[in-house]
């Protein structure tokens, strides 16, 4: 059987599933193709003098790696002249970026974190990038900060792409969950893992133990049931695994299964992962994976942000779980 690469798909869905207009489908080919540089990127590592600190700082105060600064780089120019977008708004980025003068303006905003879990870059672990797009609002040409202000729910397509052992690009545009392995021989991502699916259940968890003083009191009982193994209330022994990288956590629930938190930090601070770049998105594929993700107590999906760069309690991955995680939110 012929394989199916990720143009072919995108035209097929375009036909068959009317879901995805051409304009869609040649943003998403676009940020495919951006990806792939930033994967050469960062296969190169030290022989492309690509690791270590940039020197900078991003908006929410955290230090900038080279690659972070590249990937932010790399997409921007990807997609500033291509027609099908009104603007784009980056982790890294104080403010959204207006599509330069000389360039057509499209129906669609794109919003990312190019290099998700950069803690990882220098020590060979894998990152990853995350992609949202929404629609402009009607009759908008400049998008402003307001415009990108839609809840998740209104997005029309999300992915990351991980750079691993395989550099893979996972992605929905609405319908259900696909996964593309970039073949290098042939340069193209290629249809390895159609229809992805969370299972309900699990036995693995993921979260970053070394908060656990910050924790509110659901998030610390849900956690200590789970450490309390096969004699605690949950009645089974789980599995932990924290990778540093949300996209790699993900993958890792698309693939076997599982369930990621990163909590407030107390209840005065919100979490650390980004709504519009990080939960949304990732909140788009779990649900279309058959999944679930709140952010303790609603819906990520539900939430309608007030900042660009709003951060946000996630929970994600296996209903069963998350809805565990909620109902004690609730009690
Ligand atoms: P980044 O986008 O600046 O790399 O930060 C997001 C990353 C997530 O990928 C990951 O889940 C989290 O930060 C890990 O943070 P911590 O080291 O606090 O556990
Ligand atoms: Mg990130």
């Amino acid at each position: 059987m012929s394989r199916i690469t990720l143009s072919r798909f995108l035209i097929e869905q375009q036909r068959s599933a009317n879901l995805l207009p051409a304009e869609l489908r040649f943003l998403i080919e676009t940020v495919a193709r951006a990806c792939k540089a930033i994967s050469h990127a960062v296969n190169k590592g030290a022989l492309a003098g690509v690791l270590g600190e940039a020197g900078t700082g991003n908006i929410q105060g955290e230090a900038q790696k080279k690659l972070d600064v590249i990937a932010n780089d790399v997409l921007l120019e990807a997609n500033e002249w291509g027609g099908s977008l009104a603007g784009m708004a980056s982790e890294e980025m104080d403010l959204p970026y207006a599509i330069p003068g000389q360039y057509p303006k499209g129906a669609y905003l794109l919003l990312f974190d190019p290099l998700d879990g950069s803690s990882n870059i220098d020590v060979n672990i894998s990152v990853g990038t995350i992609f949202s797009v929404l629609r402009c609002p009607d009759g908008v040409t400049e998008p402003t900060e307001a415009d990108f202000l839609q809840p998740g729910s209104r997005q029309v397509a999300a992915g990351y792409t991980l750079y691993g052992p395989q550099t893979m690009l996972v992605l929905t545009v609405g319908n259900g969950v696909n996964g593309f392995t970039l073949d290098r021989e042939t340069g193209s991502f290629v249809l390895t893992h159609p229809g992805m699916q969370v299972p309900a259940e699990t036995r693995e968890f993921a979260i970053n133990m070394s908060n656990q003083r910050h924790w509110e009191a659901p998030v610390q009982r849900y956690i200590g049931e789970l450490l309390a193994g096969a004699t605690g209330p949950r009645g089974k022994d789980y599995n932990m695994r924290c990778v540093g990288a949300m996209a790699a956590e993900v993958h890792r629930i698309l693939v076997r299964g599982g369930v990621f938190l990163y909590p407030k930090d107390g209840a005065e601070r919100p979490g650390k992962l980004r709504l519009l770049y990080e939960a949304n998105p990732m909140a788009f594929l779990v649900e279309q994976a058959g999944g679930a993700a709140t952010d303790g107590r609603e819906r990520i999906l539900d939430i309608v942000p007030t900042e660009l760069h709003q951060r946000v309690a996630v929970c994600l991955g296996a209903r069963e779980e998350v809805d565990v995680v909620t109902r004690y939110h609730a009690a």
